[in-house]
This record gives structure tokens, sequence and C-alpha cells, in this order.
């Protein structure tokens, strides 16, 4: 693992606080997208780099496909495996090289845009191929563009982001992100078993809470989908295959949730989801790119787990926009 100082590449662990708590970076390229400023939504203007196996890479990219921004927006897919140089391209099954700067690793599009950057090379990265710069690498706001920015130009004619629900979307973000999409990893990279442990019991009451809201909610919010059941699925995907045994979440399996578990199916059921999951590459990235959790880099083949098996969530009120079907 590394990251850059000063456009040099050093190797550097994660941050963690001196009680061994995993301490996230900052996200460092923050600009808009949006009508009248630097950032202009366009077509064949932007273009995103991804991972298949990262969560926070695959809200933005899930965004594209249910947006139908696909001819819009071009897309890169690094290699699964991250190394010591970090993310890089490949030809490997799944992945999609670089044709738009031809870059080897990822960290050259982050010293095209600051030949002297200093922060972590992450995904997902959104480049402007007219401007020659990233524009944004946080996967919430790159996701909140496509849902809202770029509506002239999608296919579908849909948003996640409905008025009357706004400020519940993004209060509902904000409340899962520590305790589960960034908990995981807080759990998974404690340095002490006290910071593993606060993470662990955070993690499994605020999934034991939406367990109960679900009972009898179809979505988050209420019976419309939106972006922050977006950012709920892309963690719940992860967990019984990587969270439960290599981050050590192993109170329960994401499958002893009745509710959360229908959840889950039901979304990745939804058209086009399945094409921008990859279940192949999340198990070799996560086993593979953490020596320090999995020294022998052994995936492990199982579980077995059926994303296609009949969900019970059309018995509760609301559903998908029916657009997504068209
Ligand atoms: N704040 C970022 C976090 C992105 C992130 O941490 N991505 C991970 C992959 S899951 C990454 O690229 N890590 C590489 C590193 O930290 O060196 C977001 O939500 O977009």
């Amino acid at each position: 693992m590394g990251f850059m100082l000063n456009g040099e590449w050093k190797s550097k662990d994660y941050t963690h606080s001196e009680k061994g708590e995993f301490k996230r970076d900052a996200t460092t390229f923050r600009n808009r997208v949006q009508n009248g400023g630097q950032f202009e939504p366009e077509s064949d203007r932007y273009h995103l780099y991804i991972s298949w196996a990262c969560p926070w890479a695959s809200r933005a990219v899930i965004m594209r496909e249910l947006k139908g921004l696909q001819e819009v927006i071009g897309l890169s897919v690094v290699d699964p495996y991250m190394g010591k140089d970090g993310w890089w391209f490949s030809e490997n099954p799944g992945c999609i090289p670089d044709k738009v700067n031809g870059a080897q690793l990822l960290r050259e599009i982050y010293l095209l845009a600051d030949p002297e950057f200093t922060g972590r090379v992450t995904v997902p990265v959104f480049w402007d191929k007219k401007e020659e710069t990233i524009v944004n690498n946080e996967s919430k706001e790159i996701m909140r563009f496509f849902d809202t920015e770029f509506n002239h130009l999608a296919e579908r004619n849909i948003t996640f982001y409905p008025d009357g629900y706004r400020q519940q979307i993004d209060e509902t973000i904000e409340k899962i992100y520590q305790p589960i999409n960034n908990g995981v990893y807080r759990a998974g990279f404690a340095e002490t078993q006290q910071a593993y442990d606060e993470a662990v019991a955070e993690l499994f009451e605020e999934l034991d809470y939406w367990e109960s809201i679900l009972a009898d909610q179809r979505y988050l919010c209420g019976p419309v989908l939106t972006e922050a059941d977006w950012c709920m699925f892309t963690t719940l995907y992860r967990f019984d295959a990587v969270y439960y045994l290599h981050f050590k979440c192993n109170l329960r399996h994401l499958s002893d949730y009745p509710n959360l578990h229908n959840y889950l199916l039901e979304l990745y059921q939804l058209p086009g989801i399945s094409s921008v999951c990859n279940m192949d590459h999340v198990k070799q990235h996560y086993y593979r790119s953490h020596p320090f959790l999995n020294p022998k880099q052994i995936v492990p083949a199982g579980p077995e787990l059926d994303f296609e098996a009949k969900h019970n969530r059309d018995d509760l009120p609301g559903g998908p926009p029916e657009a997504l079907f068209e």
C-alpha cells in the first residue's frame, strides 16, 4: 500500500488513531459538476475510473447504469489486485484498461491532475477529458452528480433523490456511513482489540436497527428507492463473502437477517445491477491485497451465495420506479 507525498509514491499503511482505530483519510478532489460551472454536464467529456471490488466506486458505477449514462460517461476498471504500486490497469478478465490517458497505474491519473499531489490514490475517480483533471473522487458526490446533473443526457427519466425525501436521504447516507459502510473497515483494519470491539458492536447495532425498520418499510427512506439504498447495497453485497471473514464482522451473517437479506436480493435483481457486480473481483481484491490480514493471500472458495434467489419484498408497499423496467 502506498500514497503520494508531493507527487512521490511512498509506502504507507492506513491511518490509525493512538487507540488503534482506523481513520479514513479525507477525500481530496471535491469539485462539482453543474450547469454554468467550470465542469458542465456534457456528453463524452468525462471518464469514470473504478474497481469492481470497491464498495465506494460501485456507488458511482451503479448510478451510471441506473440512469443509462453508459454512452455519455466512459469507464475504466482497474485490476482487482492492489499491490505495492497501488491500483493498476491490466487486461485480466473484467478489467478495462485506460484508453483515455493510457495510464498503467492509477496514480498516473492523480499526477496528471496535480504533479504535486499528496494523498491516497483511491477509486472512484471522475476525470474531465476537456480540462484534463480530476473533477472529484468522493463516491457519494459522483453518485449525486450522475443522479441529478446529467438528466438531459440520461437514457432513463428517473431519480433516486426525489423532492420531499432529500433531507431524509442525506441524513440516512450520513447515518449508515460510520457504523456500516465505514464500520466494516473500522472493524477489519482495527489495530487494537478495543477499537475492533467498538466497531463491531456499532456495526451490528446499526444492522439490527435497519433489520427492524425493513420489517414493514420497503426501503431505507420509505416506499421509494433512493441513493441511500444504493449506499447500503454496496456494503451488504460484500458482507458474507468478505466482511464476515476477512474483516471479522462475524456476529451474524447478512443472510441471518431475513429483511436485510431479502432487501439485498431485491436490489441486486433490479435491471442492470448484476452487470455491475463482480464477486470474483471483490474476493480477489480483499483477500489478496491486505497481506497484513491474510498473509498467504489465499482466496476462500465460499461461501456459496445465490443473489438470484426469490425475495419477498413485493409484499410491502412501494417498489422500484417503473422507468427502471423500460
Ligand atoms: N472517500 C472515498 C473513499 C474511496 C476509497 O477508500 N477507495 C478504496 C477502495 S475500496 C481505495 O481506493 N483505496 C486505496 C488506498 O486507500 O490506498 C469515496 O467514498 O469515494
